[in-house]
């Protein structure tokens, strides 16, 4: 076999063209290189990172004590399965138990499977802790949401684009409309006999940063409760320091009955996802009845560690606090006086400015492609709408750098 080597980037996507299914639609960039807040592509440009892997890189792109623990624990013992117990995974638990306050976890991969994890725990408690009758345990989630792409997450997705085509669909899903607790209400009275779980994200990330009233989290949680119903918070992109608390959940005082992690937990190294509840829920799950071959070996053990002690060493979450408001005060400025943005909206260093233009319009793609010729990478999402969501390890001077290149592209785009 021939080795490949030192090709364009023109050359790399044709590559991806020809030989990689077209699940995607990546803007023309080809990276090569990450450290920090920094990415650069095959030709050598440098680049401000304002995705961060979909939230998954908060600590920075190969943050050297994350990548130490990756390599020192692969040269010892990288996967055991679960049939035989491993060294790192004990000392993992405890640490995930006492760092967000939960009895137990259980480890996963991917945050699709985080969130598939909690689905089966909450349906499994409802016939056996609340007496739901077998067949019709009802969750309860929000219009717009997204959790991920199995069969089942993508039931209850309402993007025709990620469910088309894909049924038959998984039945027991109620839909609401995000950020309204009249109609959480109204399904809880309805029907909360039979309902088992509200899954929701505390901002949703794919609905382009749609942020709730204050109050709407803590608001649902009392219902949730007063309804025997668990509230499942699916934290896989707002948590971990994203929001500028540890979990965008603290901003109410909630404490999920189940909280699903994943992306940053591994600070990007590793698939690394997990699924915590207190013990009178977790105990629903016995031997044989749900598990992974790589969920909770002992290199994601490893990673996930480090990376949550950088987390707090590196005070991310109040990195990203402080950031974020200058980052919405500077888009503020902008959105006051340049017609083509419209609003700025988001917690911490996750946020999104909506463009002055229909959803099926390229301009927000066409300002992404021009913000990359100007060193800053962000995607569009739903069209008419950027996401801004850099590492939290960037300093102040860097963000206001980066709010500059931001200003400067949209002040002198032409459509
Ligand atoms: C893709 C969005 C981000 C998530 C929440 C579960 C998952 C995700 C709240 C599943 C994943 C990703 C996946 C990525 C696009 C992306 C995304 F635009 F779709 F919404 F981050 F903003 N819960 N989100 O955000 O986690 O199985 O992927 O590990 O291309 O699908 P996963």
């Amino acid at each position: 076999m021939q080795t490949i080597t030192n090709l364009s980037s023109q050359e790399l996507m044709q590559l991806e063209d020809q030989y990689g299914a077209h699940n995607y639609h990546p803007l023309p960039v080809v990276l090569a290189k990450g450290e920090g807040v920094h990415v650069w592509d095959v030709e050598g440009k440098k680049y401000y990172d304002f995705l961060s892997a979909y939230s998954a890189v908060n600590q920075g792109h190969c943050h050297p004590r994350i990548t130490k623990a990756l390599v020192d624990q692969a040269g010892q013992l990288a996967l055991t399965s679960r049939a035989f117990y491993n060294d790192k995974l004990g000392a993992y638990e405890k640490f995930m138990s006492e760092y967000f306050g939960f009895d137990k976890i259980l480890p996963m991969n991917t945050g699709a499977e985080g969130v598939e994890t909690a689905i089966k725990i909450c349906r499994k408690w409802g016939y056996e802790k609340k007496g739901i009758a077998n067949g019709e345990a009802k969750i309860i989630v929000c219009g717009e949401n997204f959790h991920g792409r199995t069969v089942t997450i993508i039931s209850f997705s309402s993007d025709p684009d990620a469910k088309g085509n894909f049924g038959p669909y998984t039945p027991g899903f109620v839909s609401i409309p995000y950020n309204s607790i009249e109609a959480l209400q109204k399904v809880l009275e309805a029907e909360g006999k039979n309902v088992a779980g509200f899954l929701v994200e505390p901002i949703q990330g794919e609905a382009g940063v749609n942020t709730p009233a204050d109050g709407f989290l803590k608001k649902a949680y009392d219902l949730c409760q007063e309804h025997k119903v668990l509230f499942i918070g699916d934290e896989i992109q707002t948590g971990i320091a994203r929001t500028g608390k540890l979990l965008a959940c603290d901003y109410d005082g909630v404490k999920p009955n189940i909280l699903i992690l994943g992306k940053a937990l591994s600070g990007g190294a590793y698939p690394v996802s997990a699924v915590l509840a207190d013990n009178h829920i977790m105990e629903v799950i016995k031997p044989g009845q749900h598990g992974s071959t790589y969920g909770g070996n002992p290199l994601a053990c490893a990673v996930a560690m480090e990376a949550l002690k950088i987390v707090t060493e590196e005070k991310l979450a109040e990195n990203a606090f402080e950031l974020g408001n200058i980052f919405r005060e500077r888009m503020q400025n902008l959105v006051d006086t340049c017609d083509l943005v419209t609003l700025v909206r988001g917690k911490g260093l996750l946020n999104a400015i909506i463009i002055n233009d229909t959803p099926d319009s390229s301009t927000a793609w066409d300002i992404c492609v021009a913000l990359s010729e100007n060193g800053l990478l962000a995607k569009p999402t739903h069209g008419n709408i950027i996401r801004f969501a850099p590492p939290l390890v960037m300093t102040k001077e860097q963000l206001n750098e980066c709010c500059d290149i931001i200003e400067n592209t949209i002040r002198n785009f032409k459509k």
